[in-house]
């Protein structure tokens, strides 16, 4: 039973690192009464969250936004002295070898190790890989001369926000909470029931809880992987990929429909697998499947870009000099977010083959070659859909023809195919 001290012990609480994930669950501990530290190390982003304004156009933030007021943001520190709770939201991203980087967590580690309070609960909530916790984190703390279990409580608690989702947001959506010790779960329970209205799940091991999140999202990249492979087998087939999962998809158990595409970007699907495939390799096992997996889907933006070209052979038009349209930048609908975009690698791929590359996204302007999607069919000759974008499912499909757009690459399959090569105009899908 939690006592009148402990109850006033955990009114405060840090984040550290305002983004897609920190920013909601700091608007989240404030709208549940928490006194809120919001610390994050980019003075801009610091200083437009003062402004009461979001660097993040989510539903779920764009609704509270009167709640800033009430956190507490800064670039220092030294204010997590003043907390009960430190969450550590910081990216977990891969470098260009694919090896993940937890530079930020270690620093932000650092960073609460030397400000820590004594009996603080310091929870990772970035994504990490088995081990993290008890082989990167606690030895930073250690290295203080700092106990796990006596002097603060370490707990993981995977991530789950997932960008542009109407439905499920920090309020809504289940957890798991995995610690080195008995009294840090059972805080961490505690805080998590009274935030988010969802089951939170106690796990057997701390590493169990770092493991969940990279199962959940390897599980999802190598669906992808699947229906990328067959998508491929099945255009040598004139067979109709999508028709062939919305088939499958009739069934009602044991079957999870995942669509192909271009490509998997994202700062979660198209990494997280290698936070285990390289861990496992210290075990001395090799994660070969999603190896696998991970090769088929940094394949596609290519084969993207191989579908445009037996495109333009059947114009008897070469890559070279042609004016080729890339329109959409992010890496998922409806959000401006490049990381890991499949896009980038397309407009690489074209630029390397010589094709004159036009490319436009609503949400980035400044990246766009355009400045909307009249001029964008006005200036090329071809283009690929790179992201479905709804504003982009909109477009009047008779501006292709007439602006004499010659040959479509849709890349999220969500164009109306049957119209589009009636006008004549070459189509080819993933
Ligand atoms: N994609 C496909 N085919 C699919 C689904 C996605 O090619 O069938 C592509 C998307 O175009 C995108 C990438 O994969 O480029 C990732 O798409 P995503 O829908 O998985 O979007 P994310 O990156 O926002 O993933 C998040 C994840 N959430 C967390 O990690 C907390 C993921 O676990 C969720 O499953 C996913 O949202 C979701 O379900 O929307």
């Amino acid at each position: 039973m939690k006592n009148k001290k402990d109850e006033k012990k955990i009114q405060t609480v840090a984040v550290i690192g305002l983004g897609y994930v920190g920013l909601p669950l700091a608007i989240r501990c404030a709208e549940k009464g928490y006194q809120v530290i919001g610390i994050d190390n980019d003075k801009k982003k610091v200083a437009t969250l003062l402004k009461g304004k979001s660097p993040i156009q989510e539903e779920f933030i764009k609704q509270r936004l009167s709640l800033l007021k009430k956190i507490k943001l800064t670039t220092n520190p030294k204010q997590l002295k003043k907390t009960n709770i430190v969450i550590i939201c910081v990216p977990t991203p891969i470098d260009n070898q694919f090896f993940p980087n937890l530079g930020p967590l270690k620093k932000a580690s650092e960073v609460v190790a030397k400000n820590l309070k004594k009996g603080q609960l310091v929870i990772v909530e970035s994504t990490i890989n088995p081990g993290v916790c008890e082989e990167v984190v606690e030895p930073i703390f250690a290295l203080r001369g700092l106990r796990e279990g006596k002097d603060y409580f370490l707990v993981h608690c995977p991530e789950r926000i997932d960008p542009g989702n109407k439905k499920w947001n920090i309020s809504n959506i289940p957890r798991v909470v995995g610690s080195l010790s008995k009294k840090g779960l059972s805080l961490a329970k505690k805080f998590y029931q009274s935030i988010i209205d969802a089951d939170i799940k106690p796990m057997a091991s701390i590493r169990s809880a770092e493991a969940v999140k990279i199962v959940e999202n390897s599980f999802r990249d190598i669906n992808i992987a699947f229906v990328n492979e067959l998508a491929q087998s099945f255009d040598r087939f004139g067979i109709d990929i999508k028709d062939v999962i919305d088939g499958a998809a009739t069934k009602p158990f044991a079957f999870l429909p995942h669509y192909p595409s271009r490509g998997v970007g994202g700062h979660c699907i198209p990494v997280d697998p290698y936070y285990l495939i390289e861990r496992a390799k210290k075990n001395g096992f090799d994660h070969r499947f999603l190896r696998t997996a991970r090769e088929i889907n940094n394949y596609m933006p290519l084969y993207t870009v191989e579908l445009m070209q037996d495109l333009l052979n059947e114009l008897e038009l070469p890559l070279k000099g042609t004016r080729i349209g890339v329109l959409g930048l992010s890496y998922k609908a409806n959000v401006g977010d490049l990381r890991e975009s499949p896009s980038k690698k397309i407009i690489k791929a074209l630029k390397e083959k010589n094709a004159q590359v036009i490319c436009f996204d609503p949400f980035f302007p400044d990246l766009s070659d355009v400045k909307n999607i009249n001029q964008f069919l006005q200036k090329v000759e071809a283009f690929i859909l790179a992201t479905n974008h709804q504003v982009f499912l909109e477009i009047d499909l008779n501006l292709f023809k007439k602006y004499k757009i010659k040959a479509i690459v849709d890349g999220t399959n969500s164009l109306n195919k049957e119209k589009i090569k009636k006008m004549g105009i070459k189509y080819r899908f993933i």
